[in-house]
């Protein structure tokens, strides 16, 4: 038995309730109000989507059939016809929030620009003048490989406007991948920039296009923004600047209408093995669940300035940058550069000076901020702050902790929100105003949501065991199929259990019926006959004072099946020593129980992590074997990192 389910060692009991005040303002305050809503999601899906879509959306034409299910693919408010640039800013002119600011954008070198909705409005409909002066129709592919400016908002919404599908590639990934994705999707524009700033530095944004081109049949024009200036090569009757077709372009554009399963864009994500997939979103679904769960999750008022520090080239970015916070006419914070430049207080000097009150970012970033020292934090006042989230991987309560007391200074909501670039929108959450919270869960689903956790058979585990994470209804906002891919959709995500869809993390819930997700199922460890997920054993490395971060992966053992091997990088003051090492193995003994002390314990200087944050596992899993790396490894953040632990070996 014990190797069907997921053994589980964490034992928090902490309980933090939503105060009063946050309570009595928040857009959903009562358990009753959450109780009723919930019930009604899952009981009467239809009805209770109808007066969403309704509530949230604006259409041109009104859905005649919420949704047609014929697993695994999903049709959501058919027959009704609307456009998500139109959602994001037109039906906000015209009142009270015409004139407030959509976007503050603060660049890494310091410059500041504000568009109010109008503003970014007339930019946008300019844009889609302009692609469409290029040729882009209606289901052409167009790629964006910008920085994080306005502008990357401008051309997505532009996009949106057209029905054309976008498909943003983050602006740190290689020509390699470039050419990948635009060979896979057939894009026939790229938008990009000269170049972007990132540590003091350029990021040369069209180089690497240009790179990328040589090999791209489908590309016919390339718009490229100046940013910061420096010189490229500008192809002839390929390449153009933006400006240039801003200026020549008309400010005012007539939307059309688009039938609710338009898609809307294609966003790559990396398997574990085989070329990244392709997760197509379409129009209507993807914004009512973007927008709801902006509205509900992040409690979103028209006082608020929000911050979500994700990158555009990533679903994060898409949902809680640009869809979920424009359709709710929030005002959002765009910052352009890294978290540590000039010096690693500069989230908290941008919090304060442009007085952010919700902030959404992810643990990697939480657990970098602790290694750098409270000092660059206590210098600020963060008096603004009123609502904190985390997403990207289980947070550990450590870390929670921290974020709690030194960023929200025991006063602010934490929302820990689970999902996944596939299901498009946030799906386990706690609300803000209601849901008392416990440090590294993700509490309780979202409306609509059925999460249920199975074992390797396919049955319901006990509760308090863990296993697979499943959903088990459709969602507006769920991923529509791979593109161009539908066999690889059907087998990734709804072969497991037929019907259900695998999310492919592990979980559990506890007493409560609180989620934790203790990580990738690929990733849990195999200890002694004892499935451990890899959350665990990590939060309880990272609970000692001495440790940054944490990775543990299992490598072959003739004896045990696996033996566990642990990466550790330690704190700004800390020194690696065998002492140290002896101290950690029986610090996750004490903590967790014998059966999880690791084997082996390495320290690192840093971990193998993707571009948004989330460490490597599956890397240091052949690192830890003594093999190659191989697979996919287009997304990793810094080769070096790879480098240098093999060298340590
Ligand atoms: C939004 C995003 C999805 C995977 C997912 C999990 C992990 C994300 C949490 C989390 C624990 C969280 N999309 N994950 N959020 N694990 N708690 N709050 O991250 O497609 O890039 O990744 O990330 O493993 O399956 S994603």
């Amino acid at each position: 038995m014990t190797n069907q389910t997921i053994t589980s060692v964490s034992r928090e009991s902490r309980l933090f309730k939503p105060s009063a005040e946050f309570k009595a303002q928040a857009n959903l305050g009562s358990e009753a109000a959450y109780k009723k809503l919930y019930a009604e999601s899952v009981n009467s899906p239809e009805r209770f989507w109808e007066r969403q879509a309704k509530q949230f959306l604006t259409w041109r034409k009104p859905f005649t059939q919420v949704l047609q299910w014929k697993p695994p693919h999903a049709k959501w408010f058919g027959g009704g016809t609307l456009n998500v640039a139109e959602n994001c800013l037109d039906r906000h002119l015209g009142t009270a929030r015409e004139n407030k600011a959509a976007i503050i954008f603060e660049g890494e070198p310091g410059d500041i620009r504000t568009l109010t909705y109008k503003q970014l409005h007339r930019e946008v409909c300019k844009c889609a003048n302009a692609l469409e002066l290029l040729g882009l129709r209606k289901g052409d592919r167009a790629a964006i490989y910008m920085p994080m400016v306005p502008e990357a908002a401008v051309a997505m919404l532009a996009c949106a406007r057209l029905g054309v599908v976008h498909t943003v590639i983050f602006g740190g990934f290689s020509s390699e991948a470039i050419k990948d994705r635009i060979n896979d999707c057939g894009a026939r524009v790229v938008i990009t920039a000269d170049g972007g700033w990132r540590r003091g530095k350029i990021v040369e944004l069209k180089d690497s296009v240009d790179r990328a081109l040589g090999a791209t049949p489908s590309v016919e024009h390339v718009v490229v923004l100046k940013r910061t200036g420096n010189a490229v090569t500008m192809k002839e009757g390929r390449d153009l600047w933006w400006d240039d077709l801003m200026a020549a372009a008309p400010a005012v554009h007539k939307a059309r209408a688009h039938a609710s399963e338009q898609p809307l864009f294609i966003l790559y994500t990396s398997g574990s093995t085989g070329k990244p997939k392709g997760v197509l979103h379409t129009s209507a679904g993807y914004l009512l669940g973007a927008a709801m769960t902006t509205h509900y999750v992040f409690d979103i008022k028209e006082t608020d300035i929000y911050w979500c520090t994700a990158d555009i080239g990533w679903i994060t970015g898409h949902s809680y940058v640009v869809y979920g916070p424009l359709s709710v006419g929030a005002t959002v914070l765009m910052y352009e550069g890294a978290p540590n430049q000039p010096e690693p207080d500069r989230f908290w000097e941008i919090i304060d000076r442009h007085g952010v009150t919700v902030f959404y970012t992810a643990p990697t970033a939480i657990r970098a901020f602790m290694r750098w020292g409270d000092e660059f934090v206590t210098r600020h006042s963060l008096a603004s702050l009123r609502l904190l989230g985390s997403v990207g991987e289980p947070i550990n309560p450590e870390a929670w902790m921290w974020y709690h007391k030194m960023i929200g200074k025991k006063r602010c909501p934490i929302v820990d929100t689970w999902w996944q670039t596939e299901t498009g929108a946030i799906m386990v959450t706690p609300l803000p105003g209601i849901t008392p919270t416990k440090p590294g869960s993700c509490t309780r689903p979202f409306f609509g949501v059925v999460p249920k956790i199975l074992d390797e058979n396919g049955k319901p585990v006990s509760r308090g065991s863990g296993g697979k994470l499943f959903l088990t209804q459709p969602w507006p906002s769920m991923l529509r199929t791979l593109w161009g891919d539908d066999a690889r959709f059907k087998e990734q995500y709804w072969s497991e259990v037929p019907g259900l869809y695998f999310a492919g993390d592990g979980a559990r819930f506890d007493e409560d019926g609180y989620l934790w997700v203790v990580g990738r199922i690929d990733d849990v460890l195999n200890v002694s006959g004892h499935r451990i997920g890899t959350a665990e054993v990590e939060s309880a490395l990272v609970s000692h004072p001495s440790v940054a971060e944490a990775a543990a992966v299992g490598r072959p053992d003739e004896l045990k099946g696996q033996a566990l091997v642990c990466f550790v990088t330690l704190k700004g003051d800390q020194r690696a020593s065998d002492e140290l090492k002896e101290a950690l193995r029986a610090h996750v003994a004490r903590e967790i129980g014998a059966i999880a002390r690791p084997d082996s314990l390495r320290f690192a200087a840093a971990l193998p992590k993707t571009r948004s944050g989330k460490i490597m596992r599956r890397i240091l899993k052949e690192i830890a074997a003594g093999g190659d790396v191989k697979g996919d490894i287009t997304t990793l953040e810094d080769f070096n990192v790879v480098a240098s632990l093999q060298a340590e070996e």
